[in-house]
């Protein structure tokens, strides 16, 4: 897409200030792309400086992060915590811990959230973390240790008011449960609403675990409807076999479609037999397996290493493409493939995982549609503020009335998407529909709120 030429000059103005920061960038692009319209509709918007202020965090925090290994050795790793956006409520969004962690990409994380948390309707702000250490391998203990370490910097920063974190990729329950229990015993506070993604047993919530994945899902399935088709009967490659990986294939395939690949970094899976939910979910949330073993343990499944060959996931056939895995791990020639081999809808249940260039081949394809992360992937943060509601109340909801909402949830945000790129002469557009619904919600908060 061109960009604006009112806009181009934040844009430039973000480059500039933020050197390095591929991923920020890339983010901030794909906003400030839809929003050329909106300033001309709402000169306000102009007058109060909100783009320019959007793109600021209010707050970024940069830590050192001691740790000792099982053999004594002592390790220092960086923290990270970027307060972005508190217009809309206290700064909410998960932790990342993998190696290639920097403030770029927590800043892309953390931006792209405000816009999320804004899209859902929710009382949240948006905000991101993290951390440089890299857990593969690692024991149990060296896990807690890292974890505990963490949070004795990071606890000054977080509250229920305040600022909420939650998992992201190589942040589960076991690293919430560690966090939890540190923030705790430093505060002696039973706080239960300052961190999602909880265990059930101490104060986590139904459906959170599953709730990315099952978003995601629902978004594709609303965007077929709105087509007058639906998931039943399609094919559909999810790629990752992480948290949202694996609830996204549980959910495809209750709802009547046939998952027949996933992925992680060292390589895909191909079961013409449709993914076994049971199994990978054995390998990867149990044994923290590799997904060569599940290859190993279907009888019509191959395994295709990273980097042998041309073949990427992206490769096999399917009518529903869902990335789960990481940010830029779809490329423009992955999307041609996908469209050449029949593939028509595309939900992000990461965060930007596709290139611009694929996001523009996706939008620009006549019978294409396109949900981006901030739309698709919006069900983890909003199951998260509904474990903050469940907290503030000491109550706890069913799984089916929780699993309910969180498809409400989505329906409504694809609603919102859906009339809000209609209204901006973008019809079918969602990237169009969640920018500027989402840009809507915050921007008119921070006006109303003041030059703070
Ligand atoms: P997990 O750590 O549970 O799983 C991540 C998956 O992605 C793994 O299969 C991992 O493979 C793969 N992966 C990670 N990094 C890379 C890489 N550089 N190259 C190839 N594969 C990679 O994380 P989640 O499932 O929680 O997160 C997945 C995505 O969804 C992220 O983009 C995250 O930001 C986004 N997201 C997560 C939400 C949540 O609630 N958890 C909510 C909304 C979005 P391997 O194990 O080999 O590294
Ligand atoms: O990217 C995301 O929305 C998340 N990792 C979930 C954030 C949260 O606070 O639940």
């Amino acid at each position: 897409m061109v960009m604006d030429e009112k806009v181009e000059p934040f844009y430039n103005e973000v480059i500039r200030h933020n050197p390095g920061e591929v991923e920020f960038h890339q983010a901030v692009r794909e906003v400030l792309e839809s929003l050329g319209p909106v300033l001309v509709k709402y000169p306000e918007f102009a007058e109060h400086k909100i783009i320019e202020r959007l793109c600021e965090p209010e707050r970024q925090i940069i830590f050192r992060v001691p740790w000792q290994d099982d053999k004594g050795e002592v390790h220092i790793r960086r923290g990270f915590r970027v307060e972005f956006n508190s217009a809309l409520g206290p700064y909410k969004g998960g932790l990342r811990f993998h190696p290639s962690v920097y403030l770029g990409t927590v800043k892309f994380l953390g931006f792209e959230q405000v816009f999320k948390n804004g899209l859902t309707g929710m009382p949240i702000g948006g905000g991101k973390g993290g951390s440089d250490f890299d857990p593969k391998g690692r024991s149990d203990d060296e896990i807690m240790r890292f974890c505990q370490s963490f949070m004795t910097e990071l606890y000054r920063h977080l509250g229920e008011y305040t600022d909420v974190p939650a998992g992201d990729i190589g942040v589960g329950t076991r690293e919430v449960g560690y966090l939890f229990g540190q923030y705790k015993r430093i505060t002696n506070r039973y706080e239960s609403g300052v961190l999602t993604g909880k265990g059930l047993e101490w104060g986590g919530a139904l459906v959170r675990n599953e709730a990315t994945g099952y978003g995601t899902v629902f978004f594709a399935d609303e965007m077929l409807r709105a087509r007058g088709d639906s998931l039943d009967g399609k094919t559909v490659v999810v790629s990752g076999s992480g948290n949202v990986a694996i609830y996204a294939i549980e959910k495809a395939q209750e709802m009547g479609a046939t998952v027949v690949g996933c992925s992680d970094s060292s390589g895909y899976v191909y079961d013409p037999d449709g993914i076994c939910f049971d199994t990978i979910r054995e390998i990867k949330e149990v044994e923290r397996g590799r997904i060569v073993d599940y290859a190993a343990r279907r009888p019509n499944a191959v395994f295709r290493e990273r980097g042998k060959g041309d073949a990427t996931i992206w490769s096999i056939p399917c009518d529903v493409a869902l990335p789960c895995a990481t940010q830029n791990e779809l490329t423009g020639r992955d999307a041609a493939t996908l469209m050449k081999n029949g593939c028509t809808v595309v939900a992000e249940g990461a965060n930007m995982p596709t290139t611009p260039e694929g996001v523009r081949a996706f939008v620009d394809a006549p019978g294409v549609a396109f949900g981006p992360g901030k739309a698709a992937n919006a069900g983890g943060v909003a199951t998260s503020a509904l474990e903050m509601q469940q907290n503030a109340s000491r109550d706890s909801w069913s799984f089916k009335h929780t699993e309910q909402r969180l498809q409400e949830i989505m329906a409504d945000i694809h609603h919102t998407c859906y009339e809000t790129a209609a209204e901006f002469g973008s019809e079918g557009n969602y990237v169009v529909g969640a920018n500027i619904a989402g840009f809507l919600r915050v921007g008119r908060a921070m006006v109303a709120l003041g030059l703070v």
